[in-house]
């Protein structure tokens, strides 16, 4: 198939495609038992980082359900452990890194190393552009600059990333700093990958809710407008989706501000109503909660069909609101694929 007759890429680049195109976020992961087979012969980050497991681990939710695109395995903080923090994934715990809150921490970051050690992420983008079915499109990804200097400044998971909030007011221009090199380091990461052969590209903002609307504008919009033009300048034609998680009512100026090809929403947001707020037309993607997936049956039938056909008409990609947690049964993923591909 032609690059530009996959339905995913066609959606992206603003056309209105029935059904639409659909993957979902994390959907390579824990609740599928081919994965969790996989999952107790290495960690996590030596999956991320050895080729021949990023692909099969990608390619494990292609074959079982066809789904149009394919996200590449690997992790958001791959991009700091590259430039040289500790980096551990933690059962239980999640990711746990050793914590940047000085301009001395900042300035023993190494990105100039980050291309060498993220070779075998380049390599497993180069075996699945040959290796996917050829209607399936290949998707690259990053975190935004503010979600992955969460997780460094605040060293792991956190419900509202007090240290990491109280450390940018406190000390804006080291925030700023790291901001800087984070940003410069995530749109070359993306035109790496984009030439290893993905064919599109998402930034995830996972927390970029947690922000009033002037910090909105400065860690949010700013970094992926920079991003955006960056990849933009080099690749013309490849979209790049932009998820400002719990953006609110921000996501509008985000979608117009960024230069972003989509917006990807969470479950919060009614997508009628967003795309009412727009002015400049961008292609919506998701959002059907992931517990409502997770309990399946009717319901889930009744809501993922109602969000396809509220979007009926206009450029629109299937997904979730956000990843899929890992108590789903694959059958309900199934029953989801069909539910929104019969028409
Ligand atoms: O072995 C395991 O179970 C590890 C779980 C796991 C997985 C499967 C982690 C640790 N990362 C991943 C893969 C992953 N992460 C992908 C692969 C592709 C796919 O979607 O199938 C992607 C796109 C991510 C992105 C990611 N990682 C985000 C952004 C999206 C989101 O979920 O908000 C974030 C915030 C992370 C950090 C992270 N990595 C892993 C965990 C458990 C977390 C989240 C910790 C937290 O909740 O704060």
């Amino acid at each position: 198939m032609g690059h530009s007759e996959k339905p995913l890429l066609r959606a992206l680049s603003g056309e209105a495609v029935w059904p639409p195109p659909m993957w979902l976020m994390r959907q390579a992961g824990r609740y599928l038992p081919e994965f969790r087979a996989l999952r107790d012969r290495a960690d996590f980050l030596t999956r991320c980082m050895t080729p021949d497991m990023a692909v099969e681990i990608t390619l494990q939710p292609i074959r079982r359900y066809a789904m149009d695109g394919a996200i590449l395995f690997s992790d958001i903080l791959v991009l700091p452990w590259a430039m040289g923090l500790s980096l551990e994934f933690i059962e239980g715990r999640g990711p746990v890194m050793s914590p940047v809150r000085s301009a001395a921490d900042v300035d023993r970051l190494s990105p100039g190393r980050v291309a060498e050690v993220t070779e075998p992420v380049q390599e497993a983008l180069r075996r699945l552009a040959v290796e996917l079915p050829s209607e399936t499109t290949l998707i690259g990804f990053a975190g935004a600059p503010f979600t992955v200097a969460c997780y460094m400044v605040e060293g792991e998971s956190a419900r509202e990333f007090p240290t990491t909030r109280s450390f940018m007011l406190r000390e804006p221009a080291v925030f700023d700093r790291l901001m800087a090199i984070l940003t410069e380091a995530t749109a070359e990461m993306l035109v790496r990958q984009i030439a290893a052969g993905a064919e599109a590209v998402m930034l995830f903002d996972s927390w970029a809710g947690l922000l009033p609307p002037p910090l909105f504008r400065r860690h949010v919009i700013e970094p992926a407008r920079q991003i955006a033009a960056f990849i933009r300048a080099r690749y013309p034609d490849v979209p790049l989706i932009g998820f400002p998680r719990l953006g609110g009512v921000m996501v509008a100026e985000y979608a117009e501000n960024t230069g972003v090809d989509a917006l990807a929403l969470d479950g919060s947001a009614d997508l009628s109503v967003v795309r009412g707020m727009l002015k400049t037309p961008v292609t919506l993607q998701g959002n059907l909660d992931p517990l409502i997936l997770k309990e399946g049956g009717d319901a889930m039938v009744k809501a993922a069909r109602s969000i396809r056909d509220s979007m009926r008409g206009h450029p629109h990609v299937f997904n979730l609101g956000h990843g899929v947690v890992p108590q789903t049964d694959p059958e309900h993923v199934a029953a989801l694929v069909r539910a929104v591909r019969d028409v």
